[in-house]
């Protein structure tokens, strides 16, 4: 009985709701949707693309372009469709059994949704899951023709690329600003072929020998317990690999300065890494180096950016590629090579290059540039392309091989067997973002996902059957109708070893090159990079051990970074090298650099005088930067848009700060902590804005201001006198200096002073 009540009480219940429903009157009924939200009943036309989207490539599978491709489109047209193309007319309510009856099992439609959806995620990549990319091309200069025959090197030629910038550490999901090496990987569609430049942000790797791969990976991601940290290296398994494994110091001294935590992709250096080996027409080969060079320059964010900007706005890397490619700002690289005889040791002033912890410093073996790249249009799509995007060391074209680099070796199996899992099948080349532009006439069958419908009886060779075809090309280099991928007849003997040559031992002296190379405040950062990451480990031995590699490297980095610990610096192991800096490595050198897509922000006063904005706002945009207005709320201030609020902005996001009024604080705008119950509104300067001044003096950036602007300052406590900041009365003036200062990314003396 107790049972059957509790049913009938339930039945009221929902009887009661279902009133309330029907009356508005009674409290809990739901409004009806305002008008303006009601759902369009006629198709209207779909939104534009964004300028910098073009339609997707689409290409068969062999490689020719397709004709429209009508499932590229979506949202358009007007029935909605099942995958199969039968048009539905309810896509909102399942198939039941009754009105409040179970599903019925007959329902294909909502099986095929929701079967699709629960299969839509892929393994994320097991290293550089969070990246973002973009289309562009590549344009040779002609000046690489000595050393290649690559095509893609000719003067004025233009080969479409596509572009994958990471991180490596962390999750799909993980935030773009933390301390890690980027990823810089390139896919240039050319005519011979599709070559992948695989590179990083860094020109030195942790580990001479790919078989160490599944080590420092396994050491650098999360604790296998907890899983945590994400997508970062300050913690113990991170250092003691690296403190153990002391070939990883190099490139761990790198990541701990400024490369680490790059401003944008767009101001970031890249580098194939390893030596490669470029063929001549003549069949001569010489070994090279790539390296990429940003035209805006290489600029970090500082430490305590990054890891706001973490919280703030994850995405900041992400968001500024695409914002810069969308306004026009297209991101540039130049291509260089730096070229070596192909001796028979294969070193070049005593260093292996064939060990990937060493660099060569350009002012040994200076870089010539042989073609730009330039980014113009944001994907479509980000998982089509982005995620679908399969890079390989061993997509290579005529002119280019790879060398005896026991790292390299090792990728040239892994990129091919990752994609099998990653995108389910050996098929991977038929994705349309990794499709070539080159016809396509292999014998490669069946399979996963397999796209292309291939006719013909004698996929295999020889055959009679399909008139012999297909035939093999010719090795002479020079004839570019007819030639074919070549490898470098380059000697090799030796006994079958597991062993490390002599030429990877020095583990030291190239760290030491480096740390040396830096100017004051960047080896300043290093020191408080280092003093985070080992303040964050918990094992006494660990850090012990990596303040003896510290020690090993340089004294006084040794003893800050110990006395930070709060532990004794150790004394060197051996005797230190002799080293002759390179000036290249420091990021300081060379500048002043172009602003564009750097992001100016503009604080004004609804209340005070807005004479100059409009005309300052039109000089940033004409500039090639972004101006965001930032005032107390939203909408317009004297027909002027606002972009951001006092509580949407913060100074991290800006490059330069520019103040045209100061605000005074109004009580019930701020967070209750700030605003003093009751107070009547003050003449003191919005406490926001102070925060946005106090962060952006700290963090070295261009601050102007003019007329009650400067008063901000002044309230905030930022002389006027100093380096980096620009008082006047006019707008434009202020603007000018503004300008002119910021092409060196920060002002870098504030750093010294401000400590
Ligand atoms: Fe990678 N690496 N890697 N790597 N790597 C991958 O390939 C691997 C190495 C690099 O945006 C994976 O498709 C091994 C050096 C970039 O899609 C995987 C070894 C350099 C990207 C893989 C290395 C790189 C990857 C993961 C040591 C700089 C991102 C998913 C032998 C020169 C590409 C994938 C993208 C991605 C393996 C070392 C750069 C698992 C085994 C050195 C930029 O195949």
């Amino acid at each position: 009985k107790d049972a059957l009540d509790k049913v009938a009480d339930a039945a009221e219940r929902v009887a009661d709701k279902a009133l309330a429903a029907e009356d508005p009157e009674i409290p809990g009924a739901p409004a009806a949707a305002p008008p303006s939200l009601a759902e369009p009943t006629e198709p209207v036309d779909p939104l534009p693309s964004k300028p910098d989207q073009a339609t997707p490539d689409t290409r068969t599978p062999t490689g020719a372009p397709a004709s429209e491709d009508p499932r590229s489109a979506g949202q358009q047209g007007r029935w909605l469709t099942t995958s199969t193309g039968t048009r539905l007319r309810d896509t909102d309510h399942s198939l039941k059994a009754g009105e409040r009856g179970p599903t019925l099992l007959q329902d294909h439609h909502l099986r095929e949704k929701v079967t699709h959806f629960d299969h839509e995620r892929i393994p994320e990549r097991v290293v550089h899951a969070r990246g973002a990319g973009a289309h562009g091309y590549f344009e040779g200069y002609g000046t690489a023709a000595s050393v290649t025959v690559a095509g893609l090197f000719a003067a004025g030629k233009r080969t479409p690329v596509f572009v994958r910038f990471s991180t490596v550490l962390g999750s799909r999901g993980s935030a773009d600003t933390v301390r890690d090496t980027r990823g810089f990987a390139t896919k240039f569609y050319t005519d011979e072929g599709v070559w992948d430049l695989v590179g990083n942000n860094m020109p030195v790797f942790f580990i001479q020998d790919g078989i160490k791969f599944p080590d420092i990976i396994h050491a650098g991601k999360p604790h296998p317990d907890r899983e945590i940290p994400q997508a970062q290296s300050a913690h113990d398994t991170f250092w003691d690999f690296v403190s153990l494994h002391t070939e990883a110091q190099h490139h761990a001294l790198w990541n701990m300065s400024d490369r680490g935590i790059p401003r944008s992709y767009r101001m970031m250096e890249g580098f194939g890494v390893h030596t490669f080996r470029m063929i001549n027409a003549a069949g001569e080969t010489s070994l090279v180096k790539f390296h990429w060079k940003p035209r805006l320059g290489i600029h970090s964010l500082t430490w305590e950016e990054a890891q706001l900007i973490g919280g703030l706005d994850p995405d900041f890397h992400r968001r500024d590629l695409a914002d810069a490619i969308e306004t026009g700002a297209h991101p540039e690289w130049e291509l260089g090579i730096q070229v070596f005889e192909d001796t028979d040791d294969q070193l070049f002033e005593g260093i292996d290059l064939l060990d990937p912890t060493k660099l060569v410093p350009e002012e040994f073996a200076p870089v010539q540039p042989i073609g730009r790249m330039v980014l113009d249009r944001n994907p479509t799509n980000f998982f089509a392309e982005t995620e679908q995007v399969a890079f390989h060391v061993g997509h290579l074209v005529p002119g280019i091989d790879v060398t005896d680099d026991p790292l390299v070796q090792a990728r040239l199996f892994s990129y091919v067997d990752t994609q099998l899992t990653r995108l389910g099948g050996p098929n991977f080349n038929q994705i349309p973002v990794n499709r070539t532009h080159a016809p396509v006439n292999d014998m490669l069958r069946d399979g996963f996902h397999q796209h292309a419908v291939h006719s013909g009886v004698a996929p295999y060779r020889p055959n009679s059957l399909d008139g012999g075809c297909p035939f093999t090309a010719g090795g002479d280099l020079s004839d570019d109708q007819t030639r074919a991928f070549v490898d470098a007849a380059h000697n090799v003997a030796g006994p079958k070893v597991r062993t490390r040559p002599a030429t990877f031992d020095d583990h030291f002296t190239q760290p030491r090159l480096f740390w040396q190379s830096m100017s004051p405040v960047e080896q300043e950062h290093i020191i408080r990079a280092y003093s985070f990451e080992l303040g964050k480990c918990f094992e006494r031995a660990v850090k012990e051990r990596q303040l003896q590699a510290l020690a090993n490297i340089d004294p006084r980095l040794c003893a800050e970074v110990a006395t930070a610990l709060g532990l004794p610096a150790p004394k060197p192991t051996g005797e230190l090298a002799v080293v002759t800096p390179s000036p290249a490595l420091s990021q300081l050198s060379g500048g002043p650099w172009p602003g564009d897509g750097r992001v100016v922000g503009i604080v004004v006063d609804p209340d005070g005088d807005l004479t100059d904005v409009s005309e300052v706002r039109s000089a940033i945009l004409a500039a090639g930067m972004v101006p965001l207005v930032i005032a107390p709320h939203g909408g317009t201030v004297d027909e002027l848009a606002v972009q951001r609020t006092f509580a949407t902005v913060r100074s991290v996001e800006l490059d330069a700060v520019l103040l045209a009024g100061s605000p005074v604080a109004a009580p019930d705008a701020l967070p209750a902590r700030d605003a003093k119950a009751g107070a009547a509104p003050t003449s003191t300067l919005d406490p926001r804005v102070v925060l946005l001044v106090e962060e952006a003096y700290r963090h070295a950036k261009v601050i102007g201001a003019w007329g009650d602007g400067v008063r901000a300052l002044t309230v905030s406590g930022v002389p006027e006198d100093v380096s980096g900041v620009v008082t006047g009365s006019a707008g434009i003036g202020v603007l000018d200096e503004v300008l002119a200062l910021a092409g060196t990314h920060r002002a870098w003396e504030r750093f010294v002073t401000v400590g």
